[in-house]
C-alpha cells in the first residue's frame, strides 16, 4: 500500500534518525564482534522494521515497493549488516509466503514474521546450484501426508537465527530443470534439520550465512508453498522483488560514501588547499554522484512500475546490475579520495568497500543479471 506523503516523510525521518543515532555509532563494534546487540534487535522490532513489506492485516506496514525502496536507501547509509538482520523477513524470507501462501499459511506465520518473533530464511542455493539455481538437488519425496526432505543448502542468510525456511527442493526427479522444483515452508525445529557454523566472510560482519542440512526432515503437505513444480517460479518472483530492494540499499551506501568523501575533502588539506579544490578529485565526486543518481532513477522508476502491476523482471535485473556495480566503483573512489586514511580502518571506508562487494554476487551475480536483461530484451524485440 502506498503511504500518503506525510506518513512517508515521517517514516523516512524516523528510519534516518535511527540509522544516524543508533546504528552508525555501533558500526565498528558490530563488525569487530561479528554480532548484533540483542537490545538493538528489539529496537528494530519495535520500529516495525521486520514487517515493512508484510500486509497490514497480518500486522506489517504493507509498504509499496517504492516506499520500501525509499526506506532501504536510508538503511543503506550505515553498515549493510544491520539491514540484513531483518532483510530476510522483509524480502526473500517472507515474500514467497506473501505471494504464493494460502490464507492458513499466512495466518500461521506472517504475524510473527511482521513482529520479528519469527525470523525467516530463503534456502535456494546449494553446492551445485548457485547461479544455476534450477539445478536444485535437495529432494522432497512424498510419503503419505508429508514430504521427506534430504539435501544441503549453502550460504543461507540468517540461517543461524531462522525459525522458518522457504526451501526449494526437487519433487520430480524425472524433470531435471526448473519444472521439477517445489517450494516448502520448513520450521527450524523439525527433527533432522541442522544448521552449520556461520561462514567467515569478507565483509558485512554481524550478518551471518550458514549451511542448512536436511536429513529425512518430514514436512507436512500443507506446508508446500504453491503447487508442485512451481517452486522455481516462486524463487524467481521473490528474487525479482529482492533485486530492487538490494538496488536501493546500494544507492544508500553510495550516498553515504559520497557524503563522507565530501566532508573529508573539505577538511583535509594538501599543497595548502582543501582536497575539494582539486579537479581530478572533483571528477571522481562528479562520477560517483552521476552514477548514484542514475541508479536511483532506474530503481525508483522500476519500483513504481512494479507497484502498478507490471512485470519488472528485466528492469529489476538492470537496476541490481547497475546499482551494485555502481556502489563498487563509488566505494573504490572513496578509498582513493581518502588515500591512506581510506585504506586503514579508522574512517570505516575500507569496511564499506568490503561490505559492498557481495552486492555484485548475491541475489544473482552481475553476469546472471546480464543474462536476464539480454534474454528479456531479445524476447521483447528491443
Ligand atoms: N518470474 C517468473 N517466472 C520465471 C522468472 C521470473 N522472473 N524467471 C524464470 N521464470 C520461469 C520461466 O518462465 C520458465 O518457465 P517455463 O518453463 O514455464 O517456461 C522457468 O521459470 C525456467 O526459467 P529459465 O528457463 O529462464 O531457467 P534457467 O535455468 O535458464 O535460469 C536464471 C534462469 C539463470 C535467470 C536463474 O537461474 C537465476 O536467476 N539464477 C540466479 C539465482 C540467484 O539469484 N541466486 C542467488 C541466490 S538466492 S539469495
Amino acid at each position: 500500500m502506498a503511504l500518503d506523503l506525510e506518513t512517508r516523510e515521517q517514516l523516512i525521518d524516523t528510519v534516518r534518525r535511527f540509522v544516524a543515532e543508533r546504528l552508525r555509532p555501533l558500526e565498528a563494534k558490530v563488525a569487530e564482534d561479528d554480532a548484533m546487540p540483542d537490545d538493538l534487535l528489539e529496537e528494530m522490532k519495535a520500529l516495525g522494521l521486520y514487517g515493512l513489506s508484510i500486509p497490514e492485516e497480518y500486522g506489517g506496514l504493507d509498504l509499496s515497493m517504492e516506499d520500501e525502496c525509499l526506506v532501504a536507501v536510508e538503511l543503506g547509509r550505515t553498515s549493510p549488516a544491520f539491514r540484513s538482520a531483518f532483510g530476510t523477513n522483509v524480502g526473500i524470507g517472507s515474500q514467497g509466503l506473501c505471494m504464493f501462501g494460502t490464507d492458513a499459511q499466512k495466518q500461521k506465520y506472517l504475524p510473527g514474521i511482521a513482529l520479528g518473533e519469527i525470523i525467516t530464511s530463503f534456502a535456494l542455493t546449494e553446492p551445485e546450484a548457485g547461479s544455476d539455481s534450477a539445478n536444485v538437488q535437495t529432494r522432497a519425496i512424498l510419503d503419505g501426508d508429508h514430504y521427506v526432505l534430504n539435501g544441503a543448502k549453502r550460504f543461507i542468510t540468517n540461517a543461524n537465527k531462522a525459525h522458518l525456511f522457504t526451501v526449494m527442493a526437487r519433487t520430480d526427479p524425472e524433470k531435471p530443470g526448473a519444472g521439477g522444483v517445489s517450494a516448502f515452508l520448513v520450521e527450524r525445529d523439525l527433527p533432522g534439520l541442522s544448521v552449520g557454523k556461520p561462514e567467515k566472510k569478507m565483509g558485512q560482519q554481524g550478518a551471518h550465512i550458514c549451511d542448512v542440512i536436511f536429513d529425512n526432515v518430514r514436512v507436512p503437505v500443507e506446508n508446500r508453498l504453491g503447487r508442485e513444480g512451481e517452486g522455481f517460479k516462486v524463487a524467481m518472483q521473490v528474487l525479482d522483488r529482492g533485486r530492487l530492494h538490494i538496488s536501493a540499499v546500494c544507492i544508500g551506501v553510495a550516498e553515504r560514501l559520497i557524503k563522507d568523501c565530501v566532508a573529508y575533502m573539505s577538511e583535509r588539506k594538501q599543497f595548502g588547499q582543501p582536497l575539494s579544490s582539486f579537479q581530478l578529485l572533483q571528477g571522481m565526486i562528479a562520477d560517483s554522484k552521476t552514477e548514484s543518481l542514475a541508479a536511483k532513477a532506474l530503481t525508483m522508476e522500476t519500483a513504481r512500475k512494479r507497484d502498478a502491476g507490471e512485470s519488472v523482471t528485466m528492469e529489476a535485473a538492470a537496476a541490481k546490475y547497475f546499482a551494485s556495480e555502481m556502489v563498487g566503483r563509488v566505494a573504490d573512489r572513496a578509498v582513493q579520495i581518502f588515500g591512506g586514511a581510506g585504506y586503514v580502518a579508522d574512517h570505516g571506508i575500507e569496511r564499506l568497500y568490503r561490505d559492498v562487494r557481495i552486492f555484485r554476487i548475491y541475489e544473482g551475480t552481475s553476469q546472471i543479471q546480464q543474462v536476464v536483461i539480454a534474454r528479456e530484451t531479445l524476447k521483447r524485440g528491443g
